[in-house]
């Protein structure tokens, strides 16, 4: 048995990034696996069904398969701190709101991200033509980010760290025309987090592939 929950993520994976930052912001402790998605550890394999990252097995051996599994195991072990109020809110209809937004991400940008970002792989369309296509998420994003700081207020929710990841993606794959679009309310939000301590120097932390009797590597970092 664990004495810390186990959890298989890859550096630049946005849904291990979203995992971790909201492990790392709420300061729930777990021993992290650097997984190379290409030759994966068997202790991950062997768990059976989806090997996908990340992945969280608690002390006990329940498994959270699932990014948003990992997202709420958290914050359920963060019941004394205050910040959990903020990222997940206790009204059913925000709450309904919130996971409306992530799916919508998941769902629908997401598609259209990978289309865009790997163009030469989908030839049925322009590179220019996935981006409109991700634009009309963007849109929505930024006429959100007009009203509010974040997704959900003055605070950021799950929801704004669900999605920042994905978002991070799209602006790399041409970032000067990201830099030049009009999405302005976007870049700040982005930025906010990218420029972010707790992203740059603890979610975004370097690790080599995991190994079985290496040294555990305790997340977040202090
Ligand atoms: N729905 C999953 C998606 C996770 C996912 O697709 N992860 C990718 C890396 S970014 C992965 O593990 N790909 C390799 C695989 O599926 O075996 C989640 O929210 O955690």
């Amino acid at each position: 048995m664990n004495v810390l929950p186990v959890l298989y993520s890859f550096r630049r994976c946005p849904y291990a990034i979203r995992a971790r930052y909201v492990i790392a912001v709420l300061g729930v402790y777990v021993s992290l696996r650097e997984v190379i998605l290409k030759s994966k550890p068997e202790e991950l394999l062997s768990l059976g069904g989806r090997s996908s990252v990340p992945q969280l097995i608690d002390v006990d051996g329940s498994r959270y398969p699932e990014s948003l599994d990992i997202i709420f195991w958290a914050i359920s072990r963060a019941a004394d701190n205050p910040l959990k109020d903020s990222l997940w809110s206790s009204q059913v209809k925000t709450q309904h709101n919130i996971k409306a937004w992530i799916k919508y991400n998941d769902h629908f940008f997401k598609c259209w991200l990978d289309r865009y970002k790997y163009a030469d792989r989908h030839p049925e369309f322009s590179e220019r033509y996935y981006r409109n296509k991700g634009e009309v998420f963007l849109r929505r994003l930024d006429a959100r980010l007009a009203k509010k700081v974040f997704l959900f207020g003055n605070t950021a929710s799950i929801a704004d760290i669900a999605v920042f990841p994905f978002v991070r993606q799209f602006a790399a794959v041409d970032q000067a025309w990201f830099d030049h679009s009009e999405y302005n309310n976007i870049k700040t939000w982005l930025a906010g987090f990218l420029e972010s301590e707790v992203f740059k120097t603890v979610v975004m932390a370097k690790y080599t592939a995991w190994e079985p009797r290496q040294k555990e590597i305790l997340f977040p970092a202090s």
